[in-house]
């Protein structure tokens, strides 16, 4: 399958990997928009939230909870965090592998663009 974060999984594409374990991989974004920005993904290929139901669910309450292991990890626990996920097109998702975003490090502003 030709889908870059399947790729990252295999380790046919290189990444700068800070946690994996048997069901995700969480690596440094490529074009980091805050001091820590974090890309988690499952490894397993979904490619958004839109099919994500009963079935496959508890992968996104993995990540949440891999998100919080890194946060705190990465020193970014306790000054606070955002974790975001972008679905579709106008969702603004370039990468069609479902992925959750840890962003951190700075003071974040709202809304987002
Ligand atoms: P999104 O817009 O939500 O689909 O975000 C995709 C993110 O993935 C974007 O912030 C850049 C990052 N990204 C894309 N390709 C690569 C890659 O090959 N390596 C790494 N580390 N990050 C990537």
């Amino acid at each position: 399958m030709d889908c870059i974060f399947c790729k990252i999984v295999e380790g046919t594409i290189p990444s700068a990997k800070v946690y994996e374990d048997e069901k995700v991989v969480a690596f440094k974004d490529i074009n980091p928009e805050a001091p820590v920005h974090i890309i988690i993904i499952p490894k397993e290929h979904i490619e958004s939230v839109r099919e994500i139901d009963e079935n496959n669910a508890l992968i996104v309450s993995h990540i949440i909870l891999t998100a919080k292991k890194i946060a705190k990890d990465l020193g970014i626990s306790e000054s606070g965090f955002r974790i975001v996920n972008n679905c579709g097109k106008d969702g603004g998702q370039t990468v069609p592998h479902l992925h959750f975003h840890l962003l951190g490090g700075r003071d974040m502003q709202w809304p987002p663009g």
